[in-house]
């Protein structure tokens, strides 16, 4: 298949591309780099070393034979260029990865809010819109999260895969129904991904085009047996207070005896995916595709779930680090319950990376072996979700306009 990735120098797209050319089908990524320039910005490195785009790329050539094609576009902003992309390449499927996906970078200022609307929602819909407006029957495979549905609202019971069923009493009799569940972002990023939805359900019911809408859970790891082949190939590793995720931030601290900091009691349940298994979701998703004229498929993308203290309580006992309380500067409940129906993958095949699988070759590989880039002062997570500091502060946080860009890869 001619597969687009949009976003696919990233975290997840970097080795969900390497994963599908692998598996013999024919890539291009499409990136603006802008998650390396917000790097700069932040002045923060991924904690592993990561080779520009063109290395990558031509690492990956020189060792398998296989070339993976690269478009440097802002599918946000530069519509007539993607519009142009797709008619070039005519894909088969487009996996969607291209958004400004960290809560706390979100919730930085009015700048980076602005920034992750402006960004993400634009990104959906001009990439539906063009696909509209050049009659390419592609299928889309978006990127969303467990966030959309807040983490589970009602006790134990399982969050179901996109829909829940309802019946309402009418005069005719009761009408049994399933909705789309019902939205409820914990900060402006997940609020775009509640947009998202929207949009991706407005274009597959006028336009016909085939939606799968992937809510995925936390991502940890870093390696998939394609990234570890060269370390030109090497996958990024994000530990700062913005972008580093709470496992792979653990991961880190241990490498380094900080300790472990975990936000309020810790009592905060969420559920988790390893790298490995994201590659793998993806495909099966691109193999599986909606019928046209369906509602979008929806699919939850993760495998196993975890309190932040019981994480935190794991690594602790395998590293000897200590753990550390600290003030939520997030706007989330101190504690809650989460239960999530994954079946749909696990029917298709899907076989779970476990934490305890992954946990040691996690620590051993990455978190030890790069412990010397590890700038301390990057870890605190300062991004507050009230009390937005003045947007003085901000001015370097968020990529430039268009106009005034200006990035190498
Ligand atoms: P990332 O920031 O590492 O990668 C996103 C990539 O998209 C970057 O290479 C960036 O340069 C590119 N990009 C952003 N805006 C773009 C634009 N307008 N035009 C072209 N390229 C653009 O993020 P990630 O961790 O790889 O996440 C990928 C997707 O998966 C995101 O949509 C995110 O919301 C979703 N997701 C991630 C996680 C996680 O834990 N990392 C969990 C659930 C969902
Ligand atoms: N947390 C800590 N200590 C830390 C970092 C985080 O206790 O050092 C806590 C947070 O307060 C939060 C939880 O850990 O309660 C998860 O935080 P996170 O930063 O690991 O994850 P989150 O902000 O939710 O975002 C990440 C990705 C995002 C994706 C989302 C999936 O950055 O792209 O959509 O996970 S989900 O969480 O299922 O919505």
């Amino acid at each position: 298949m001619k597969i687009l990735v949009l976003g696919g120098d990233g975290f997840c797209g970097w080795p969900t591309s390497l994963h599908l050319s692998d598996a013999g089908h024919d890539v291009v990524i499409v990136d603006n780099l802008s998650r390396r320039q917000i790097d700069v910005l932040l002045e923060v490195e991924s904690l592993t070393p990561i080779a520009t785009i063109s290395e990558r790329l031509t690492t990956w050539q020189e060792l398998t034979g296989k070339k993976i094609g690269f478009e440097f576009l802002d599918i946000a902003q530069d519509y007539s260029q993607l519009l142009e992309v797709l008619k070039k390449h005519k894909p088969d499927a487009i996996v969607h990865f291209a958004e400004q996906r960290a809560a706390p970078y979100s919730m930085k200022s009015s700048l980076t809010k602005r920034y992750t609307v402006d960004n993400n929602v634009n990104a959906t819909h001009n990439l539906l819109c063009a696909l509209v407006e050049s009659n390419i029957d592609a299928h889309v495979v978006h990127l969303g999260t467990m966030g959309v549905y807040g983490y589970g609202w009602f006790g134990t019971a399982p969050i179901p895969e996109g829909y829940l069923p309802i019946k309402v009493n009418t005069p005719e009799g009761e009408i049994a129904r399933e909705v789309l569940h019902p939205a409820n972002p914990g900060s402006v990023y997940h609020m775009t991904k509640t947009l998202d939805q929207l949009i991706l359900a407005f274009y597959a019911k006028n336009d016909g085009v085939r939606v799968t809408d992937l809510h995925q859970g936390i991502v940890w790891g870093t390696q998939t047996p394609q990234t570890v082949l060269d370390e030109r190939l090497i996958n990024r590793f994000d530990y700062d207070g913005d972008y580093g995720t709470v496992l792979n931030r653990f991961l880190m601290q241990a490498a380094i005896d900080y300790p472990l900091t975990v936000h309020g009691t810790g009592g905060q349940t969420r559920a988790f995916i390893h790298i490995r298994d994201t590659v793998r979701c993806i495909e099966l998703a691109i193999a599986n595709p909606p019928i046209k004229g369906e509602r979008p498929t929806i699919f939850n993308q993760v495998t196993e779930i975890f309190k932040v203290r019981d994480l935190a309580n794991l690594i602790a006992k395998v590293t000897d680090v200590k753990i550390t309380n600290l003030p939520n500067p997030r706007q989330e409940a101190a504690e809650n319950e989460l239960a999530v129906d994954n079946q749909q993958f696990l029917a298709l095949g899907l076989n779970p990376t476990t934490l305890s699988q992954g946990l040691l070759d996690e620590v051993r590989d990455v978190t030890n072996k790069y412990a010397h880039r590890i700038d301390t002062s990057k870890i605190p997570a300062r991004s507050k979700w009230r009390n937005t500091p003045a947007t003085k502060t901000a001015v370097k946080q968020a990529p430039p306009a268009r106009s005034k860009r200006k990035i190498r890869t």
